[in-house]
């Protein structure tokens, strides 16, 4: 479901975007646009510390301590400590849920949103220096400002999100997000310390001829996937796995493809989580004209009944998804 797409001239700070583009939020107080500044800001501080990633052992080993006295961190923690601190100073966020904390943390409770964070998602990654990613989705909270939170506030479906997006740790950075009106690119400048707009109204293509999956697990796919892959091979489609989500799913969204992670015999369920991982990656290809599902309904349906749920998950150009839920 497209709502009215936001235009703008390529090279606007993202500062300015948001300013420019707040009254076409739901709620236009301020306090979304403030929120989403937050996470930039977090994001470009979690770009400083991934520069620095091959130096750590260098500067000092894991359980040192750096100048200001903090322990160091792998970086998977770390971006959660630096996006929770930044969610919590800006104070519009009652609730954080986390891939990295069981349980949601309650942050201010006169914040009217809730936030899923994947704070470094392909963490693994890291080690060999290839692109990693921030996810994140934005939700209005349901309960009285000021009262305690409850399940209802935390396990909101996707459609229910008014934002979401990801930063892409790679040869640039990037942020990309929606506030349900298109999806906006912006690179990281790093000299100036600013994200501008370099990817406006950005549409994954209705067909494409990248497949994404780990076929080192395909002695365990069910028929419909098998089947799906077969098809890919006899178009002679190309297979692209970077195993790290949002470096994938970006791809995808530039060139047209599908990225899948089904369910396997490891994991049942699918690996992906929905709350952190594919709800926000599924409204950001909705919005760009794409398609997620479970390979059967609906990712932005699905009534989450966990904080940590796994879904398979089948994200990309519209054609493609709908072939593969074909079989
Ligand atoms: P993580 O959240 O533990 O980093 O796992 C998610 C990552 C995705 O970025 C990636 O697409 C997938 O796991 C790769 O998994 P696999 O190695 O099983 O193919
Ligand atoms: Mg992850």
């Amino acid at each position: 479901m497209e709502a009215s797409r936001i235009a703008q001239p390529i090279g606007i700070a993202l500062d300015r975007f948001i300013k420019n583009n707040q009254d076409h939020f739901a709620y236009a107080s301020g306090e979304l646009s403030q929120l989403l500044r937050d996470i930039a800001l977090a994001s470009k501080v979690v770009n400083r510390e991934m520069n620095k990633a091959g130096l750590i052992d260098i500067m000092g080993p894991m359980g040192s301590q750096n100048s200001t006295g903090e322990e160091q961190q792998k970086l998977d923690v770390l971006a959660n400590i630096r996006f929770t601190r930044a969610l919590k100073k800006g104070g519009e966020v009652c609730a954080l849920i986390s891939e990295e904390s069981e349980t949601f943390e309650d942050l201010n409770n006169d914040g009217g949103y809730v936030v899923a964070i994947d704070p470094l998602d392909g963490s693994s990654n890291i080690d060999v220096n290839v692109s990693v990613g921030t996810i994140f989705s934005i939700y209005r909270r349901k309960s009285q400002i000021g009262k305690p939170i409850t399940l209802e506030d935390v396990l909101q479906k996707g459609s229910d999100q008014v934002a979401a997006g990801y930063v892409l740790y790679g040869s640039s950075t990037m942020l990309v997000y929606t506030t349900g009106h298109g999806v906006n690119g912006f690179t990281f400048e790093p000299s100036l310390g600013e994200f501008f707009l370099s990817h406006p109204d950005m549409r994954t293509p209705e067909d494409g001829k990248i497949y994404s999956i780990n076929e080192g697990s395909s002695n365990s796919f069910d028929n419909q996937v098998t089947k799906y892959v077969a098809h890919c091979k006899e178009k002679k489609f190309t297979a692209r796995y970077i195993g790290s989500l949002v470096a994938d799913f970006h791809r995808n969204m530039l060139k047209g493809g599908i990225y899948i992670y089904p369910a396997t015999a490891k994991d049942p369920n699918g690996k992906l989580r929905l709350m952190y991982e594919c709800n926000a990656l599924a409204f950001l290809a909705e919005q760009s004209g794409g398609k997620a599902s479970n390979g059967k309904d609906r990712i932005l349906d699905i009534i989450p009944t966990s904080l940590h749920q796994r879904v398979p998950f089948f994200v990309g150009s519209t054609k493609m998804v709908e072939k593969a839920e074909n079989g």
